[in-house]
């Protein structure tokens, strides 16, 4: 540490009389990381590289702020929180003047503690009003949901092709390898879709592919050699380069209204099963409801299309300044994406402590450290199994957030206050024996809380651990 501020305090000394050959040590680990990154192709390499000397000229600019942010986002990374994913967890996978795709950096090269869900990936899909995204396929599984907006989804097979219409709160499940495009038909709304997805090829990583592209998107026909493609289309060269040279305006792209009229299929409605296409988050069972809040569970054993994945859904919709109780998974782990709204999370979690603490782990068990976020729209935070955790509305706005409860199916959400939380369970002497205190001051404090999963929340909000 102490090296790398004499090397800045030299480089700042230096730098403004002379260009610099001399990089930054950090810097150079930063440009090593992206050439290991074999997945990148050409363009997302240059952007990692290019991230890599803003964060050099930042430096050497030595702009004050920015390196107070930097040190805290150094600490963060060093494992203090590895639950929880801001906008700059986020790389661009796509992005045009249209619309982006963006994607949540790999889980284990954020921490180990992710690794249980290493071979998962986040990403959103934004998209503005009338626009198209080129048909690709993935190799990947995924499902998404959608947060906001409305628009169609194609899917192609060799057999012919399916329109869905998705609207808010729609979840799809896209099969490896199904070719599929998207429209906003809206003529002001933005489309945002939140997807999971796990990757068929290399656990944790995943491409597009696309056929119909030119330059930008590229087509992987055109990795081909000439005579490949002439002889496996039987038709001449010149014809085939017009056609693979023509499109360079990206894979995000405006649409004119006849297009989108064309393309904005009507799905036949009141088909009521899920048995095809799309489903409605809305219309399945609420677990939980009352004036604090509402929770709506998918279980993906009663679901076809998510049966194989074993990935759940559940969205939780919570009243301003309303909270949910403190509780936990019993079996999956969940990743959480604020869809709408602000507030806080906070998450009781052992595995922190003991990395930080080493061999200062008390004799009588775990020791548990707080895990705590300020959530805005697009926050991410991962809430493993078995580990409590509670979440709260912000005063002035309803929160709404959906999960992605990885080996979903038969997961339970267990509450540790209000009505049939899981303490007011335990007989008389084990309440006694465990607290070390009568059986009436348990109750006392486990049964005064009359409401069931959402309450009332705190009077004075603490906003979690500010990542500005
Ligand atoms: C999901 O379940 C499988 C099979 O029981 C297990 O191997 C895996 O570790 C679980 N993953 C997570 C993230 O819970
Ligand atoms: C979300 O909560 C608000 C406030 O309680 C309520 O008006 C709204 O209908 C709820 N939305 C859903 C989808 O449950
Ligand atoms: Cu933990």
């Amino acid at each position: 540490m102490m090296r790398a501020c004499l090397v800045l305090f030299a480089l700042l000394l230096v730098s403004a009389t002379i260009a610099l050959g001399t990089r930054d040590p950090e810097v150079e680990q930063c440009r090593a990381k992206c050439e290991s990154e074999r997945h990148f192709d050409k363009e997302r390499r240059q952007r990692c590289f290019q991230r890599c000397e803003e964060k050099q000229s930042r430096r050497e600019g030595g702009d004050e702020i920015m390196e107070g942010r930097e040190s805290e986002e150094e600490e963060e990374e060093q494992g203090h929180n590895p639950y929880v994913f801001e906008d700059r967890h986020f790389v661009t996978g796509m992005r045009t003047q249209h619309g982006r795709l963006r994607i949540l950096q790999k889980f284990t090269d954020r921490s180990e503690l992710l690794r249980g869900i290493e071979n998962y990936r986040v990403a959103t899909l934004e998209i503005d009003p009338q626009t198209f995204v080129v048909p690709s396929h993935w190799d990947a599984d995924s499902v998404f949901f959608v947060a906001r907006g409305q628009g169609t989804l194609t899917s192609v097979c060799k057999d012919g092709r399916e329109s869905y219409n998705l609207k808010q709160g729609d979840i799809m499940r896209i099969k490896a390898g199904t070719t599929s495009y998207v429209i906003n038909q809206d003529n002001d709304q933005r489309l945002i879709l939140v997807k999971l997805i796990k990757p068929v090829n290399t656990p944790g990583n995943f491409e597009a592919f696309f056929g119909a592209g030119g330059e930008n998107p590229e087509s992987f026909y055109s990795a081909f050699s000439n005579e490949i493609l002439e002889a496996a289309f039987n038709t001449k060269r010149d014809r085939l380069q017009r056609l693979f040279g023509q499109q360079k305006q990206g894979g995000i792209l405006k649409a004119s209204q006849e297009q989108i009229r064309a393309m904005s299929h009507r799905q036949e409605e009141g088909r009521g099963g899920e048995s095809k296409g799309t489903f409605n988050i809305y219309s399945q069972r609420r677990t939980h409801s009352n004036q604090y809040g509402q929770l709506y569970v998918v279980d993906p054993s009663r679901h076809r299309q998510l049966q194989d994945l074993d990935i759940g859904i559940c969205l939780v919709n919570i009243t301003q300044g309303a909270m949910t109780a403190p509780l936990y998974n019993t079996k999956s782990t969940t990743i959480a994406v604020v869809v709408e709204g602000e507030g806080y999370f906070e998450m009781a979690c052992p595995h922190l402590s003991s990395e930080s603490q080493g061999s200062r782990r008390p004799a009588g068990g775990p020791s548990y450290q707080k895990v705590s976020t300020r959530l805005r729209q697009g926050t991410a935070v991962v809430i493993p199994a078995g580990h409590p955790s509670v979440v709260v509305a912000s005063k002035n706005q309803n929160l709404q957030i959906v999960g992605f409860e990885i080996n979903g199916s038969n997961n339970e959400k267990i509450p540790l206050a209000g009505l049939r939380n899981v303490i007011n369970q335990l007989e008389r002497e084990a309440k006694e024996l465990a607290f070390g205190v009568s059986e009436r001051q348990v109750d006392e404090v486990f049964r005064s809380q009359e409401e069931e999963f959402f309450f009332k929340g705190p009077r004075q909000q603490h906003q979690g651990r500010s990542d500005e």
